[in-house]
């Protein structure tokens, strides 16, 4: 199938719309959300992405498509999945995985019907495709591949799929809750990727905790140990666990939040060629529908992140290297920046300031900025929000996380500001992600932030960034 739609026509249409970012991936127009199908495919990387041909807010589920030579730079593709009338995926294509069935590129997602009483039903479906650039796709005739549910269970959906081959033995993963239990994941196994037999649930948590419902489960081996990342229901940030998993079942050891900025969703991560383990997340919008309707866009893609093993069980977070690419001019001075898309590595000396860091988006007489602070006896760092925008609808309430740093280690802060994003790297350890909306054209500078004391620079590297789009869009 390869199928076309309105929005794919219109990326240069929105260029000039200065809350759009230049160089974190969102599609043409309308809407974006969970990334889907992450795969290198004969050298190249493929995102797929939840997405709505037809408005910039959720609904009418595709997939849409986009490829990379680079991980940095993408291309358009055609819409690679939409809905078929009258067939188990008729009210939507939603989240899944893609995978190599013997030199066959193959997608396990969730086809998405409704039932009599217009409840939704979720259930595994097929699709392959024989092209090198992955454009069209076949979807197996005899979808859904799982014909219900376990079960004797009280289930609060069934979708979201992770695929992989252990010993000739195909098992996938799927995202779940039980009605007054908690999120759960599912495991089934396959000798054929078509007939599944359910082996058991792999972990389930307590919904006071953890939540009702885990979508988007991701699985996957990181060093010596295997990390389970969940998007639980009604939480609206994704968790992370390290744990051991043996014996097809998950054991978590260490839990954290994988990006807690307040935007951060549905992530999903992949090996490529180099051995990586790369992320990308969704990040939704932090203003009203009003807003994203008159815009014509919403969701954005966040960076490619390579995720890292820990020597303290977290998990370690880095902007993935190609990014170095897209940096253009270069200064260290403060006074000398004038942009919306750049990059910044701030290194500081411990301070016994009792807050220090960086204000971004600045305009010259203060009325707009964003902070990022830390606080060095808490460990708390923040992102303030009160003064990004002179517009009073959008959100602006802080968002911060932990950052325990050694009494004599430096706090480095890499920073990426891309319009309306502020992405927060602090010591590979922690990541917080933002959305900011300035209404004022000179709101470009960055400065210094301390609170009593003061704060020193070990280095400090600012670059402005290129744009993704060719030509620039
Ligand atoms: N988004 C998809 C679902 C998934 C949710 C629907 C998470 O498959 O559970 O667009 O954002």
């Amino acid at each position: 199938m390869v199928s076309t739609a309105p929005g794919l026509a219109s990326r240069s249409l929105l260029a000039a719309d200065p809350h759009r970012p230049r160089y974190h991936f969102l599609p043409p127009s309308n809407w974006l959300n969970d990334p889907n199908g992450l795969i290198q495919w004969q050298g190249q990387y493929h995102l797929f992405y939840q997405y709505n041909p037809f408005a910039p807010v959720w609904g009418s589920i595709h997939w849409g498509h986009a490829i990379s030579d680079d991980l940095v730079h993408w291309r358009d593709l055609p819409i690679a999945l939409a809905p078929t009338p009258g067939s188990v995926d008729e009210f939507g294509v939603f989240s899944g995985c893609a995978f190599n069935n013997d030199g066959v590129a193959t997608v396990m997602y969730t086809g998405v019907g409704k039932d009599a009483d217009g409840a939704r039903i979720e259930l595994p479906c097929l699709a392959t495709s024989a092209d090198d650039d992955l454009v069209r796709w076949q979807k197996y005739p005899s979808n859904p591949v799982i014909a219900a549910p376990p079960s004797g269970l009280e289930l609060l959906g069934f979708r979201d799929h992770g695929v992989w081959k252990e010993d000739g033995t195909w098992y996938q993963v799927i995202g779940s809750g039980i009605r007054g239990v908690g999120g759960t994941v599912f495991l089934y196994r396959s000798a054929d990727l078509v007939h599944w037999e359910h082996v058991h649930q792999i972990c389930t948590g307590d919904r006071n905790q953890t939540g009702d419902m885990w979508e988007c489960p991701d699985l996957f081996r990181l060093g010596d140990k295997h990390v389970l990342m969940v998007s639980p229901i009604p939480l609206r940030k994704t968790l992370y666990f390290v744990g051991s998993f043996r014996e097809h079942r998950f054991e978590p050891q260490h839990q954290g939040v994988v990006d807690d900025g307040g935007y951060f969703y549905a992530p999903q991560s992949f090996t490529d060629d180099l051995g990586r383990r790369i992320v990308f997340g969704w990040l939704w919008e932090g203003r009203d529908e009003s807003a994203q309707r008159a815009a014509g866009w919403a969701g954005v893609m966040t960076l490619p992140r390579v995720l890292m093993p820990r020597s303290d069980a977290a998990l370690g977070v880095e902007p993935a290297p190609e990014l170095r690419t897209l940096r253009r001019r270069h200064t260290s001075k403060l006074e000398e920046v004038h942009s919306a898309a750049l990059e910044i590595v701030a290194e500081f000396l411990p301070s016994q300031a009792t807050q220090y860091g960086l204000k971004v988006r600045c305009a010259p007489d203060g009325s707009e900025q964003t902070l990022i602070a830390y606080d060095p006896r808490s460990g708390w760092l923040s992102i303030d929000r009160e003064h990004s925008s002179l517009e009073k609808s959008v959100q602006r309430e802080p968002h911060g996380t932990h950052v325990n740093l050694a009494p004599d280690e430096n706090l480095t802060l890499h920073i990426f500001v891309d319009h309306s994003v502020v992405e927060v790297y602090a010591n590979s350890k922690a990541c917080l992600t933002t959305r900011i909306y300035p209404r004022r054209a000179d709101s470009l500078g960055v400065e210094l932030l301390t609170r009593d004391g003061s704060a020193h620079f070990q280095n400090l590297d600012m670059w402005e960034m290129s744009s993704i789009w060719q030509p620039a869009g």
